[in-house]
């Protein structure tokens, strides 16, 4: 087999952030562009000569092309053997499940997930290691660092071969498995939970609707949720990948997944409601007319999780990412077991899954996953529901009310103003943290603030220091503001700021969110002087 040697130069702006590279789709069809990042993730990882790795992603625009691409690079790099999804097809959890399965060295997961598709939209390449999470920093950075002074690539001048078939192929001396991107991780899913306890809940009427929105768990819930669990035909919508996920934003929360809120909040709204994201690994829930919080589902997770078969025995311990609710802290303090605040990014929690420190984590932004793999999982999450749901038998907004009433309720709300200029969002943040030390005592919308932090994690099991991972500031009475920039955006900058109000047992715990978060909202604004640095009145997100 003949492979090229291309003279290339260093690309600027290389760098991977909360998950990946992410840029517009545009960008990564640039001449070199793919290939420089590629060589640069095989050179900074000690080359590709002789190992295995996992490819595939969400089947969003140019993931048929890059999928190729890589294959002819991993042959001329001398890779053993590369498993792909069929049609370069797999979700990030199902890749993280393939890598630990088959040993592998790791995985190219192309995905730039629930940053909207398309030729117009957004692409993204992430890198996961061979324990199957995100690529921890020091791997990154080495990536990065190899984007800035690259010289070369290398890739196969022979073709890529068929993907769309099931089966083995060689280019060059390289082997490739094209496999179904859905047996392994429909294996692992039945050895977590009790399906026939599920199987009955659907059978006795039970009805669910999960929102594929036009991404990669379209076949993942169609396969489970219908095919094996008996959940009726139609139980999934948007279940086929398109290219541009149907021109939406294949982001679970209650703003860009209307088509669910709406359905649940009909009059003829199915018992449990779910949509993931562009990827597959994030969710979000519902009951009726109800949207569960990420935080407090991780909170109820934590809870209950007992109930499937998987977790019956005691949790090791639970994690959270900094901005997500504390809700889940004070589950964690009942259980008896340790709570670890990370920095935002799944690639965190790596270490405490693989130390056993840990047995569930989750996020804000509804990502919720746990030891079975090293990625968040949507999927899983949603199962994890329905087990619980059909070996306890309350519905989900009855067991949310009666969680409430025992642990109280952490009122939680995210408002992003997205794709301001990167300096504006630069200055609001460096100013905040000018008044780290001056600012604690002072009382702002009637609440007083009593601490202020950049907050920095101390990873416990490689001692790993990780800094300036967002503002947190808390107000005596429990209430607390996170800010924090964005680092998946491909367009200025998005600040994101986390609102969180504390009710304890015994409380109304009924209020609506917004209203409830009322004076936060307004501490928030004034301290971090929104407006004054955004030119922006109010949120362009709020979930
Ligand atoms: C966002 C979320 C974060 C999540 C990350 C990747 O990051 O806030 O919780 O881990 O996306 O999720 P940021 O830096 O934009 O806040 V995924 O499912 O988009 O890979
Ligand atoms: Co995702």
């Amino acid at each position: 087999m003949a492979n090229q040697i291309v003279p290339t130069s260093p690309i600027e702006g290389q760098k991977p952030g909360t998950s990946g590279l992410r840029k517009k789709t545009a960008v990564f069809q640039e001449p070199g562009y793919l290939e420089n990042f590629v060589q640069s993730l095989f050179d900074g990882t000690g080359g590709a000569a002789g190992k295995t790795y996992v490819v595939g992603g969400d089947g969003r625009f140019f993931n048929d092309d890059a999928t190729r691409t890589i294959i002819r690079m991993a042959a001329a790099n001398g890779a053993a053997r590369l498993i792909i999804g069929q049609n370069g097809l797999l979700s990030t959890p199902a890749a993280s499940n393939l890598i630990r399965k088959n040993q592998t060295d790791g995985g190219i997961i192309l995905s730039a997930s629930h940053n909207p598709g398309g030729q117009n939209g957004d692409f993204g390449i992430k890198f996961n290691a061979a324990n199957g999470g995100p690529a921890p920093e020091k791997i990154t950075e080495a990536i990065y660092a190899r984007t800035q002074d690259i010289t070369q690539y290398r890739i196969a001048e022979a073709d890529a071969g068929d993907i769309s078939t099931l089966g083995s192929y060689k280019v060059g001396d390289m082997q490739v498995d094209v496999i179904d991107p859905v047996a392994d991780y429909e294996d692992l899913m039945r050895e977590l939970f009790d399906f026939d306890a599920i199987a009955k809940m659907f059978a006795g009427g039970f009805r669910v609707c999960f929102d594929a929105m036009h991404a990669v768990t379209g076949p993942y819930a169609k396969r489970i949720l219908e095919g094996v669990l008996g959940a009726a035909h139609g139980s999934v919508i948007n279940a086929v990948p398109s290219l541009d996920f149907g021109g939406g934003h294949p982001d679970p929360n209650p703003v860009w997944a209307s088509e669910l809120v709406a359905l649940m909040s009909g009059t003829d709204a199915p018992d449990f409601g779910a949509a993931s994201d562009g990827d597959g690994d994030r969710n979000m829930v519902m009951g009726r007319d109800a949207f569960v919080s990420p935080s407090d589902s991780l909170a109820l997770l934590t809870a209950y999780a007992h109930l499937a078969p998987a977790y019956a025995g005691r949790l090791s311990g639970v994690a959270r990412s900094m901005p997500t609710s504390q809700a889940v802290d004070i589950v964690a303090e009942r259980l008896g077991i340790p709570c670890f605040e990370t920095p935002t990014g799944w690639k965190f929690f790596g270490n405490l899954l693989d130390a056993g420190k840990a047995t569930l984590c989750g996020e804000e932004s509804a990502g919720t996953g746990s030891n079975h793999i090293r990625e968040k999982d949507g999927l899983w999450a949603v199962l994890l529901w329905l087990n619980i749901l059909a070996r306890d038998g309350r519905d989900i907004v009855q067991l949310r009310r009666d969680h409430w009433r025992s642990f109280g309720r952490n009122y939680y709300s995210r408002h992003d103003y997205e794709e301001i200029p990167t300096e504006a969002a630069g200055a609001l943040m460096s100013a905040l943290r000018a008044n780290l030390t001056t600012l604690p005592g002072s009382t702002v919308a009637g609440l007083t603030i009593s601490e202020v932090d950049n907050f920095a994690y101390t990873d416990p099991v490689d001692g790993s220091l990780t800094e300036n991972q967002g503002v947190r500031i808390r107000f005596e009475g429990g209430s607390r503001v996170v800010l924090r920039l964005s680092g998946t955006g491909t367009q200025g900058a998005t600040l994101r700021v986390y609102l969180e109000r504390f009710e304890a047992p015994g409380g109304d715990h009924g209020q609506d969110v917004q209203a409830a978060l009322a004076p936060v909202i307004e501490a928030a604004e004034t301290i971090a002087d929104i407006k004054t640095h955004t030119g922006r009145d109010k949120a362009d997100i709020i979930t």
